[in-house]
């Protein structure tokens, strides 16, 4: 048995289970949050790094992408917010010693919560071909190992440069540059694993695939709809938000399978209230939509409002329809035809719960629609997202105050990578600026995503695989055949703060090159720097990190980038990367010619509170799509067939989880305590299969394939989850997720359904 799987054992040898909490983020969110930081960190270090997090001048957090308000608070973080922060912050650091103790085959068995807490990275190393660890070695020598390996390619195309979310502005528009100056556009990213779905959708729909409200909208909406997001744990500072608009009257209505602690009630740490009492109370509605059930219910619910207008009159907004929109007549026959039992069966809810939904809608002036991965992660992924806008649509809830869709985002900066050309396929006028500026060519034909990344190197067709942050072969699906994918490559090199998996399964030979993190401060030849992130609302603000450097020897992602490209691109060239390391304003000036919304971008980002991107469908409904109109879509309604006995099952984050960091094995609001290898299934499901509570199962993923894909040794625990779904953690569950099971129209891993069946674990 590996030590990981010894791990493992004896940390669900102690699992307790206790039932759900149904309220998130009071006084103990805090103490939860403090405690660690003030013993890991140190209390200095703590309170001067969490009291400049997400202030003005301060640091952005690097956890999620929700936005911040436009008054900031004393403590304008939360208790995941400050896990993240004492998770880099800690002055740990992996000692030189470290990687003659740990060669790679002691690495490969540990799991990735003893590889994070080694501590902060400290110094490069590298793993040569046929050589059994990694070594020290000086960054020259690094930067060099890479542009050598570079240079003996066939094709530029043979390299693939991925980005994980947490890159900044900066960081990410030099990543892109020096790759495609290198000569390809294999660029994939966190996003295609993330919000892609909601990219191609809203990009064929209005033209923009970001969030069409702002931070104010919340507290103006009559009507909030929270469609496969748990804010709770993901995004707990959009509670309070959600807290503010329901004082000022919204209702809000939640719609998932589980029924999430923070989407029913919320004691805000900030207040009296919070402190004591029994908190806001959240939704007003809690749909229980089955997996995957959500396009169905969004089709009645439009079926509903389109219906009742022929009756009543007076719903549907036809103005807008009329000016902006285009499609509206063909999407409203196809409704026609919509089959109740069908939606019905789909959703697993009745149709007077579906009427008081549409009842709620029509009755509202000022609706928002948020969603996030419970929507993304789905083969029909994108035709439901499309649906939310047509929903949206009907009653001209885009481009008003108060109204709109609201992708919530993932990783802090998820989104301004995207807006600094980190995507596979940036348009052609990005392609154009980026040659007009810098006086170079680039390749403008795509290249490849995460998925097509991994089926590349499995093929040998990609040689070189880099990796600014992130965790590509843990977060990625199919994890068998991505780790055996990673290990037919030549060299991958991993820029990070922290160990993880990626730095254990690797290519012949290997380079960790480690960075400062966003909380630290970051010095050059002109002085103090700082850089800036872009949030889920389309607003670009500045971040500047002010702990000292846990390490002397470590580089800024900036002087990373800018090192390698001068290594693979030779100094001399067009591109002065030089100066661009010696002063961030510089590469922003260059950002301002050539990203849209960003001129006088270093003037403009000095503002207190930074400034926001323009965005045609909500500042002036206008609709850059191809028609230059708003785009109702006819999508055919798409359900799934679970065989008798089999279950469909979604993976989910614990609420002591980033990503693939692991911080603890908890997951409070859920009723789960040291133990991860867990399945939450409907106790009527356990009945009719026969399955105890608290038994032992393998779960087998069962695909056109079949290939038997399988988790061993999960603890069933009974939960009100919806009937015939079930829920696992990610990233175990990744073993389950077929590399080619991906939503049409993203090419994201469909993690969220997948049929599954379970079977007592062998004694
Ligand atoms: N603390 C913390 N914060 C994070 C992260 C983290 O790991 N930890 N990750 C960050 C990232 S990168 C992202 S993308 C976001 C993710 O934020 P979320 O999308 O909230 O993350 P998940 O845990 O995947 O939760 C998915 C939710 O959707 C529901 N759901 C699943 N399938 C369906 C469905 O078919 N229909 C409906 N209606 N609901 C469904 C699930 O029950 C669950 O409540 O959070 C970001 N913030
Ligand atoms: N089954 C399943 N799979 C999923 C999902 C799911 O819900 N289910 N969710 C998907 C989603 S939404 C996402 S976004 C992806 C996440 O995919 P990734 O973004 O690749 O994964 P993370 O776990 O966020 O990456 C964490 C690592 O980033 C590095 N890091 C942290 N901070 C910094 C920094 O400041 N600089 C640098 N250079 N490195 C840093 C650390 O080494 C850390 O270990 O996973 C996807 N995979
Ligand atoms: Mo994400």
């Amino acid at each position: 048995m590996s030590e990981q799987e010894q791990g493992r054992e004896a940390a669900d040898a102690n699992l307790e289970v206790d039932k759900p909490k149904d309220w998130a983020a009071g006084v103990p969110g805090i103490a939860h949050a403090m405690g660690p930081a003030f013993k890991d960190v140190g209390v200095t270090r703590s309170l001067k790094g969490l009291l400049t997090m997400n202030q003005k001048d301060g640091f952005d957090c690097m956890s999620c992408a929700w936005e911040d308000p436009p008054e900031r608070k004393t403590f304008e973080f939360c208790e995941n917010g400050a896990k993240a922060f004492v998770w880099e912050a800690t002055p740990l650091v992996v000692k030189s010693e470290f990687w003659d103790e740990h060669p790679l085959a002691d690495l490969e068995t540990r799991d990735d919560y003893w590889l994070g807490q080694q501590g902060r990275l400290s110094e490069p190393v590298y793993k040569a071909p046929g050589d059994d660890r990694y070594r020290p070695v000086s960054w020259e020598r690094a930067f060099q190992i890479v542009a050598d390996e570079l240079h003996d390619l066939d094709s530029p195309d043979e390299a693939a440069f991925y980005t994980s979310g947490r890159t900044a502005n900066e960081t990410a528009f030099l990543y892109q540059l020096f790759v495609r100056a290198f000569g390809t556009n294999n660029l994939p990213d966190c996003s295609n694993m993330c919000h892609e779905s909601t990219g191609a959708a809203m990009g064929e729909t209005v033209g923009v695939g970001k969030s069409t409200v702002r931070y104010e909208d919340f507290a103006k909406a009559d009507l909030i709809i929270i469609m496969g997001q748990n804010p709770g744990t993901n995004h707990p500072r959009m509670l309070t938000a959600l807290e503010e608009a329901k004082e000022a009257g919204a209702k809000i209505v939640a719609v998932n399978p589980l029924p999430e602690a923070g989407l029913k009630r919320y004691k805000n740490p900030q207040k009296v209230r919070g402190i004591i009492g029994r908190g806001t109370d959240l939704a007003d509605q809690f749909l229980q939509v089955k997996l995957a059930g959500d396009m169905a219910l969004l089709q009645a619910v439009s079926k509903r409002v389109i219906d009742a207008d022929a009756v009543r009159g007076g719903i549907l907004d036809h103005a807008f329809i009329n000016r902006y929109c285009i499609g509206f007549e063909e999407f409203r026959d196809s409704l026609s035809t919509l089959d109740e039992q069908t939606v019905l069966d789909a959703t697993g809810v009745s149709s007077a719960e579906i009427d008081e939904l549409a009842e709620g809608y029509m009755t509202s002036e000022r609706v928002i629609i948020t969603w996030a991965m419970g929507l993304t992660q789905h083969e029909f992924a994108v035709p439901t997202i499309k649906e939310i806008i047509n929903l949206l649509m009907l009653r001209g809830n885009i481009g008003r105050p108060g109204a709109g869709a609201s992708p919530i985002r993932g990783h802090s900066n998820v989104q301004g990578d995207r807006t600094m050309g980190i995507w596979e396929k940036m348009p052609h006028a990005f392609l154009d600026a980026l040659e007009a500026e810098f006086g170079i060519e680039v390749p403008h034909e795509s290249g490849l995503d995460a998925v097509g990344t991994v089926r590349a190197m499995r093929d040998g067709k990609v040689k070189v695989l880099t990796a600014l942050g992130g965790n590509f072969v843990k977060a990625i699906s199919d994890t068998g055949v991505s780790e055996a994918a990673l290990r037919n490559t030549r060299l991958s090199v991993q820029i990070s703060t922290k160990l993880n998996r990626s730095h254990a399964v690797i290519g012949e030979s290997a380079l960790i090159l480690p960075v400062l993190g966003r909380s630290e401060i970051d010095v050059q030849a002109t002085g103090e720097q700082f850089v800036t992130v872009e949030d889920t609302v389309a607003a670009i603000h500045a971040s500047k990190g002010n702990l000292p450097p846990v390490a002397p020897n470590l580089l800024s992602e900036v002087s990373v980038v800018t090192r390698l490209a001068r290594a693979v691109l030779g100094a001399g060239g067009p591109i002065d990367w030089a100066h661009f390391e010696h002063d961030y304003d510089s590469i922003r000036e260059h950002i301002a010619n050539v990203v849209p919304g960003c001129d006088d971008f270093n003037k403009k980002v000095r503002a207190p509170g930074g400034f926001d991107l323009p965005h045609g469908p909500r500042d002036n409904r206008t609709f850059p799509t191809a028609s230059g109109k708003a785009q109702f879509s006819v999508n055919e309604l798409r359900t799934i067939e679970v065989p008798p006995g089999r279950l469909l099952l979604q993976s989910l984050r614990s609420h002591d989880q980033f990503n693939t960091t692991i911080y603890s094995n908890n997951d409070r609001y859920r009723g789960v305590k040291n133990g991860r290898q867990v399945i939450f299934v409907n106790p009527d499901d356990l009945a009719s299969l026969g399955i105890d509570d608290g038994q032992a199962v393998d779960i087998h993923g069962e695909w056109t394939d079949g290939v038997d894909r399988v988790a061993r040794g999960f603890r069933v625990i009974s939960y009100p989850t919806a009937r015939g779904c079930v829920a696992t953690y990610f990233p175990e569950a990744n073993v389950l997720v077929p590399l080619d099971f991906t939503a049409h129209g993203s090419n994201t891993p469909v993690s969220k359904s997948i049929i599954v069946r379970l079977e007592p674990t062998a004694a």
